[in-house]
């Protein structure tokens, strides 16, 4: 590519302003300003054109996208820590780099799984919809109205103990939740002792057990319904499961049947199987508090990811290895 021609970077959303401000100065960066998501065609001629795309979770980068490639795109910058949106093997076989952002979500997620922690065994959200529904008066303060459970003291199974996992853990700590967890690999002792965590190597020993369960890993091949129909059985019908990962991790259809059911006893949920749809069953429940992929919502974060796609593009166009890259073994 001459010295004076810039790269050509396409990137798939709307990002925040400082993104693409900065991403205007350092490339070719061609935006998506009416933020619509682009269709298979679309992203299909993006990765004919582009020297570096950078999706999002709303796109779905397949094999049969990246056979589309040009064979200057060398690199695909995610917005976003997960890198289930896209075939890893299929672009490594093509010398196509894949990076992600990881880190600077961790805290906004972790507060996020928190919040919904609280929320369902409070019945927060059932609480504000009572006041705002118009057709409904409140009378006042009642002794035995809107009993929610107490979390202190209870017993939080957190699948996945990576980053995110064990800012829950910090977090859940220190509401008075036991901490438990399972994950591929057992954390270092270090860190179990700073959060009193208890390992489980069978996760369905872990299940069977549990007053709440946060998901938190990634989606991969292997945690594709990690909780399966047959596992989500095993917890207890009084407990909660908390997925602010991937919908994925969880059969969604399974898990509507027991909410609905009353073979558990609710569900706060950021993440669902094929967004944006989502069981009905799970919205018409007043058990589940349901948000819209919220966990990394915040302006900060969302400025933080940019910076880190900014920094993997730079590094790489520059002839570096991205800080962020990601190899398929790591998921
Ligand atoms: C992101 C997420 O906002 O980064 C992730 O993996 O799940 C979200 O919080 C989204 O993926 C952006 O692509």
């Amino acid at each position: 590519m001459p010295a004076s021609k810039k790269p050509i970077v396409i990137v798939t959303r709307k990002l925040p302003e400082a993104v693409e401000t900065r991403m205007c100065e350092l490339f070719d960066a061609r935006l998506n300003v009416g933020d619509i998501p682009m269709s298979h065609a679309e992203l299909g001629q993006a990765v004919k054109a582009a020297d570096v795309l950078v999706p999002t979770v709303t796109d779905r980068i397949d094999r049969s996208l990246l056979s589309q490639a040009g064979p200057q795109l060398k690199l695909i910058a995610n917005f976003g820590t997960g890198v289930d949106n896209i075939d890893l093997d299929t672009a490594r076989v093509r010398g196509i780099i894949v990076t992600n952002t990881p880190g600077v979500l961790t805290e906004d997620t972790a507060d996020m799984t928190m919040a919904l922690i609280l929320a369902v065994p409070r019945r927060l959200a059932e609480g504000t919809a009572q006041l705002k529904d118009p057709h409904r008066h409140w009378p006042g303060w009642s002794p035995t109205w809107m009993l929610g459970h107490r979390i202190w003291g209870k017993r939080l199974g957190i699948i996945g103990m990576g980053r995110i996992g064990q800012a829950v853990a910090r977090r859940a700590k220190a509401f008075g939740l036991q901490i438990h967890y399972h994950n591929r690999r057992r954390v270092s002792e270090e860190t179990e002792h700073e959060l009193e965590a208890t390992y489980w190597e069978s996760l369905d020993q872990m299940l069977a057990r549990m007053d709440i369960i946060s998901v938190n890993c990634p989606h991969t091949p292997a945690t594709y319904h990690l909780l399966s129909a047959r596992r989500l059985k095993l917890l207890k019908p009084s407990s909660y499961i908390v997925n602010t990962a991937r919908g994925e991790v969880i059969d969604e259809n399974e898990l509507a049947r027991m909410v609905e059911a009353g073979q558990i006893a609710g569900a706060g949920l950021d993440v669902f199987e094929n967004e944006p749809a989502i069981n009905p069953k799970l919205l018409a429940s007043d058990r589940v508090v349901a948000l819209p992929h919220m966990g990394s919502a915040t302006i900060e974060g969302r400025i933080d990811m940019g910076e880190k796609v900014i920094i993997n593009i730079k590094t790489f166009l520059d002839g570096h290895n991205p800080p962020d890259r990601v190899h398929p073994a790591m998921f």
